[in-house]
């Protein structure tokens, strides 16, 4: 399938998704987030595919933001209706995904980012998010993640200041999982999501799952929920697979099943 704004290449198990509108910083305008989503909803339902990367084409950016342009006629109803659906679908996407950021990755692109499972950064990235200049706030998360995955204070600083970030602070904040030299950002993010995709898909697409949980639900609640989550994986052939393998001291050959 071909998509006006973005690149997808199988490197089965694993699929690599590059924002590619290079000359705007690849900034996220409806349309290519609704190829985004597609895209990912695809290589979601399809069983070779065991973790995502997603990425920046060039190398100035990781994304810049939402498409300024395209926002300056928006209206109220505009921006309640419909458009956000991209995001939401995101959102839902059960396979895991890494974020490789090189350069920008500013507003939308910092949320998206956020949409993602774990952070894979270049030494260059900086991350911010920059709409208090332009009269507005995150729309695509940033309240909420930053405060959810960093804390108050930091949130309110890159919320209430623009100030961009480097990866290095991320990293020390736990936002950002590794921070690589200039340009290494894709390389170690598919290393990243190779290794993911050597375990047994039903445990991650699980696992993934239940962490997101813990973002939801009341501690007590949550490990409840952990708790039936293990349990159930004892219904599955990788669950037998993995352990025979670990007796037998042989590599364990999951089937997703
Ligand atoms: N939208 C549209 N075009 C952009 C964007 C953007 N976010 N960012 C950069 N571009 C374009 C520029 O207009 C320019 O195009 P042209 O050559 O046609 O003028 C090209 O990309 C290169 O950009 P610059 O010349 O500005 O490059 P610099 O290296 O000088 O500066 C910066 C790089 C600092 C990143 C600068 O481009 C910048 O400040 N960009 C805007 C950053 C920003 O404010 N981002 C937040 C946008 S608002 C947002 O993301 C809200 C999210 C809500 C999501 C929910 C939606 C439903």
């Amino acid at each position: 399938m071909d998509y006006q704004f973005i690149l997808v290449e199988r490197e089965d198990p694993i699929a690599v998704l590059t924002l590619n509108r290079p000359q705007q910083l690849n900034a996220l305008n409806w349309t290519l987030i609704g190829e985004l989503a597609d895209a990912c909803e695809a290589l979601d339902r399809d069983d070779a595919i065991r973790c995502l990367v997603i990425t920046g084409a060039g190398d100035k950016a990781f994304a810049a933001g939402a498409d300024i342009k395209e926002m300056t006629g928006q209206t109220p109803v505009s921006m309640m209706t419909g458009e956000f659906e991209g995001w939401d679908r995101l959102r839902r996407i059960h396979k895991p995904i890494v974020a490789a950021v090189g350069g920008f990755a500013l507003g939308g692109g910092m949320e998206l980012a956020m949409h993602c499972d774990l952070i894979i950064a270049s030494e260059n990235a900086r991350f911010g998010q920059p709409e208090i200049n332009l009269g507005v706030i995150p729309g695509a998360g940033g309240t909420q993640r930053i405060s959810r995955n960093i804390g108050k204070f930091i949130a309110m600083e890159m919320v209430l200041t623009g100030r961009n970030f480097t990866a290095e602070e991320l990293h020390r904040l736990g936002l950002v999982n590794a921070v690589v030299p200039v340009g290494q950002h894709l390389e170690k993010a598919k290393e990243v999501a190779h290794t993911i995709a050597t375990k047994g898909p039903v445990a991650v697409r699980v696992a993934k799952e239940a962490i997101l949980a813990a973002f939801e639900m009341p501690q007590e609640q949550g490990l409840m929920y952990e708790k039936r989550l293990f349990a159930t994986l004892f219904a599955t052939e990788d669950q037998k697979e993995g352990m025979a393998a670990f007796v037998e001291k042989r590599k364990a050959d999951f089937k997703g099943r």
